[in-house]
C-alpha cells in the first residue's frame, strides 16, 4: 500500500558532457534550496512515519544503484547502527568533488545540499532517482540531524559533514586511497519523523527486490543492533545472477509449478530495456508485479497493458491453431490466460510519467508497444519450441474459463439472494444504529460465544459484531465459486455491503458501498486464533485487497494477562508489562498478587472485553498494510500452503515484528 505521493515540479537542468563523454563537476546545475523540504517533508518523501523513515535509506541506495546501472558499481552495503543511524557504502566512481565554476563550490557539496542537483545529469543510464519520490540525497540530508559523506576518488579520501542539510565545513581531504566509492552516514531528525527505529525486515525486503531487479549487483545489510548465537551482527546478502528469472522462482517457491522453468525475455525495444519473466502454477491467483526504473508500479499502467495484450493475443492464436478450444461452449476471457500466472515486468523508461491515485501507474504510451513486441516475439517462439508446456498452459486456461463460468453463476446467486431478502443482512450480525459508514466499526469475532460477549460489551451506537464460526475457508486453496458458497464468507460480504463483479469492471470492488470504515478482526490470542486471523486476512488480500489498500482492516489485540490484588487490577499485553504490573501492584508485599493468563476471548466478561479490546479509548489496534505487494503475495501463499517448515521459520523469525499501532 502506498500513500499519496506528490510529484515534484520538474526544474530544467543543464547537461554538459565532458570531452571524454563523462560528466564532470560543471554539469550539475544549482536549482533550489532545502528549507522547503524541512517545512513540508511529506511532500518530498510521502510521509514522516515508518514509511518515510525507511524511504531515506531507499533514496540513498538508489543513488548507488544508479551508479551500478551505469556499470561502475558492484557492491552496496547498508549498516544499521545502534543509534538507528544508517550507513550506505558503494564501490562506484565516487560523487565528483571538483570545484564547480559557477557556484565556486565542490560538486559534492552541491549534490548534498541542493534539491534535484544529483538528479538528472546521467540520463543515459535511466536515473532511478528520477522516479516516484526521486528527490535525491539532498532531501535525506535536509531531514537528517547529522550526515557524514566520505568519497574516495582520484587517489584521495574526501569528507564533508552536514546538519539539517547545512555543511559544517568545506569539503576536505582526510587521507589517501587507491579505491573509489561513496559512503553516506545519516541520522534522521527525530523532530521530523514520528518513528525512529529501523525495521530490519522492511529494509531487507527492499534490498532483496533490488537485487532481483538489478542482476549482478551485490547488496549487503548488517544490523549492528543485534547479534546471533555466534556473537556476529545479524546480516544478509542479496545477489541475483538470473534477475527476474530468479525473482519469479522466489515468489512461487511455495506453489506447485505447471512448467519447469520460467519463461523469460530480456531485450531492448525502441531504446527501452524490457525484462519479463513468468511462471504458471496450480493456484487460481493472478500474480503480476510491474516495475519502472526499479519502482513498484502498484497501479500498473502501459507496461502492464502491453504485457497483457501480448499474452492474450499470443496464447489465443496458439490455442485456436491447436484446435484445443473447439469443444468449449463459451468464450475465453482475457483473465483466463492469467489464472495461476506469476509474472514480473520491469522496464526502464528515460522520462517516466506517473499517474493514478498514488502516482504508481505508468502513463507513457510508447511503452505499450515496446513490451507487447518483446513479449509477443518471445512467447511465440517459446510455444513453438515447447509444445508440451504449451499444452499444459492452454489446458490451464480452459480450466480457468470453466471455473470462471461457475464462479459467475455462484456470485450471481449471492447477489440475487441478497436482493430477495431486502438488503438481507446476515442473521448473526448485531448491527449498530449509526448510519454514517465513516463512524462505524465492525468486529469479526472468532466463535459464537466470544461473539455473544462482544455483543454485550460493545457500544451499540457505532460498533457492530459479526461472529464467525470456527475456521473460515482457506481461499488460497479453493476455487472461486466455492468461495461464494461458503456461509461465513457470504456473511462477511453481505454485512460489509461490498461485492466484486457488480461493477462494469468485473474485478473491481464497489468500495463506495462499504458499511463500516473500520473492520476489526478479533480472535483468541493463541495459535488457533492467529491461524483464523491469517485465514481472514488471506481472504481480504485475495478478494477484497482494496479494503487493505484503503486502510480499513485492523486486528484487535486482547491482553495476554490480568494481574490483580484485591480491587487493584492491570492488564498486560507483554511479559514485560506483566512483570512491571506485578512489581507495582505488589509494592506492600508480593503475596496475594494473582496473575491470570488469558488464552481466549471467552475468558473475559463483557466489561473486561470492552475495557481492553473494544473501547477505542483504551484498546490497542494493529492496522494492516501492504508494504510490498510481491512479498505479501509470497508470504500469503507460504502461510496458507502445504509446506510446514518455511511457515514455522517465518513465524519464529517475525513474531517480534508483530507491532501495535494505535
Ligand atoms: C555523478 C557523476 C559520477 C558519479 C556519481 C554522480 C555518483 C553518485 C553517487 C551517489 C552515491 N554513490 C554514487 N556514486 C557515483 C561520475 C563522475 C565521474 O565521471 O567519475
Amino acid at each position: 500500500m502506498t500513500e499519496k505521493a506528490s510529484q515534484i515540479e520538474e526544474v530544467d537542468t543543464t547537461k554538459q558532457k565532458g570531452d571524454n563523454g563523462e560528466y564532470s563537476a560543471d554539469s550539475i546545475t544549482v536549482l533550489e534550496g532545502l528549507e522547503a523540504v524541512r517545512l513540508r517533508p511529506a511532500m518530498y518523501i510521502g510521509d514522516t512515519g515508518l514509511r518515510g523513515l525507511h524511504h531515506l535509506v531507499y533514496e540513498v541506495v538508489d543513488n548507488s544503484i544508479d551508479e551500478a546501472l551505469a556499470g561502475y558499481c558492484k557492491n552496496i552495503n547498508v549498516f544499521i547502527h545502534t543509534d538507528n543511524s544508517i550507513t550506505v557504502t558503494d564501490d562506484g566512481r565516487g560523487i565528483p568533488t571538483g570545484i564547480m565554476k559557477k557556484e565556486n563550490k565542490s560538486a559534492l557539496e552541491i549534490v548534498m545540499t541542493v534539491l534535484h542537483a544529483g538528479g538528472k545529469f546521467n540520463k543515459d543510464t535511466y536515473k532511478v532517482s528520477g522516479g516516484l519520490h526521486g528527490v535525491g540525497v539532498s532531501c535525506v540530508n535536509a531531514l537528517s540531524i547529522h550526515v557524514k559523506t566520505i568519497v574516495q576518488r582520484e587517489g584521495k579520501i574526501f569528507c564533508q559533514e552536514y546538519s539539517k542539510g547545512k555543511p559544517l565545513y568545506d569539503v576536505k581531504v582526510i587521507g589517501e586511497s587507491d579505491k573509489t566509492g561513496t559512503s553516506q552516514t545519516f541520522l534522521p531528525d527525530n523532530t521530523i519523523f514520528t518513528e525512529s527505529v529501523y525495521r530490519y525486515d522492511i529494509l531487507t525486503a527492499r534490498l532483496r527486490e533490488l537485487a532481483y531487479l538489478n542482476k549482478g549487483v551485490r547488496l549487503n545489510i548488517t544490523d549492528e543492533r543485534e547479534k546471533n548465537e555466534k556473537e556476529e551482527f545479524i546480516s544478509d546478502t542479496f545477489y541475483s545472477e538470473g534477475g527476474l528469472r530468479e525473482f519469479v522462482e522466489y515468489l512461487d517457491a511455495n506453489r506447485e509449478r505447471l512448467i519447469p522453468e520460467p519463461i523469460y525475455v530480456e531485450s531492448e525495444k525502441y531504446g527501452m530495456p524490457v525484462e519479463v519473466s513468468m511462471l504458471y502454477n496450480t493456484s487460481f491467483n493472478e500474480n503480476l508485479h510491474s516495475y519502472v526504473n526499479n519502482i513498484n508500479t502498484h497501479e500498473g499502467g502501459t507496461h502492464l497493458a502491453g504485457f497483457r495484450r501480448a499474452l492474450t493475443r499470443t496464447l489465443k492464436t496458439y490455442a485456436d491453431k491447436s484446435g484445443m478450444l473447439s469443444k468449449l461452449k463459451f468464450e475465453i476471457d482475457g483473465d483466463d490466460f492469467r489464472e495461476g500466472l506469476t509474472a514480473v515486468i520491469s522496464v526502464k523508461v528515460a522520462e517516466p510519467q506517473f499517474e493514478g491515485q498514488t502516482k504508481t501507474k505508468l502513463g507513457n504510451k510508447e511503452v505499450i508497444g515496446a513490451v507487447d513486441t518483446a513479449v509477443g516475439e518471445m512467447l511465440t517462439n517459446y510455444l513453438e519450441e515447447h509444445p508440451k508446456e504449451a499444452r499444459i498452459i492452454i489446458d490451464k486456461v480452459i480450466l480457468a474459463a470453466t471455473a470462471r463460468f461457475a464462479a459467475r453463476k455462484a456470485r450471481e446467486m449471492v447477489q440475487r439472494k441478497g436482493a430477495l431478502t431486502g438488503g438481507g443482512l446476515p442473521g448473526k450480525l448485531a448491527d449498530c444504529s449509526e448510519k454514517d459508514p465513516g463512524a462505524c466499526e465492525i468486529f469479526l469475532v472468532e466463535g459464537d460465544s466470544a461473539g455473544g460477549t462482544a455483543k454485550q460489551g460493545r457500544n451499540r451506537a457505532f460498533q457492530a459484531v459479526l461472529p464467525l464460526r470456527g475456521k473460515i475457508l482457506n481461499v488460497e486453496k479453493a476455487m472461486e465459486h466455492k468461495i461464494y458458497e461458503n456461509e461465513e464468507i457470504k456473511n462477511i460480504y453481505t454485512a460489509l455491503g461490498v461485492f466484486k463483479g457488480t461493477q462494469e469492471d468485473q474485478k473491481a470492488l464497489n468500495i463506495e458501498k462499504l458499511r463500516y470504515h473500520k473492520i476489526i478482526i478479533m480472535c483468541d490470542a493463541d495459535v488457533d486464533g492467529s491461524h483464523i486471523t491469517t485465514l481472514i486476512l488471506t481472504f481480504f488480500f485475495r478478494y477484497m485487497k482494496e479494503l487493505i489498500e484503503n486502510g480499513h482492516i485492523y486486528i484487535a489485540t486482547p491482553p495476554l494477562y490480568l494481574v490483580k490484588k484485591g480491587k487493584d487490577q492491570r492488564y498486560a499485553w507483554t511479559e514485560e508489562e506483566r512483570d512491571n504490573a506485578i512489581k507495582e501492584i505488589g509494592k506492600n508485599g508480593k503475596d496475594n498478587v494473582g496473575v491470570q493468563r488469558y488464552k481466549g476471548l471467552g475468558e473475559m466478561n463483557a466489561e473486561q472485553l470492552w475495557e481492553t479490546t473494544i473501547n477505542p479509548e483504551s484498546r490497542k489496534l494493529r492496522k494492516v498494510t501492504i508494504e510490498s505487494a510481491a512479498e505479501a503475495d509470497r508470504i500469503f501463499s507460504m502461510l496458507m500452503g502445504d509446506d510446514v517448515l518455511p511457515r514455522r521459520e517465518f513465524i519464529e523469525k517475525n513474531a517480534r515484528y508483530a507491532k501495535i499501532d494505535a
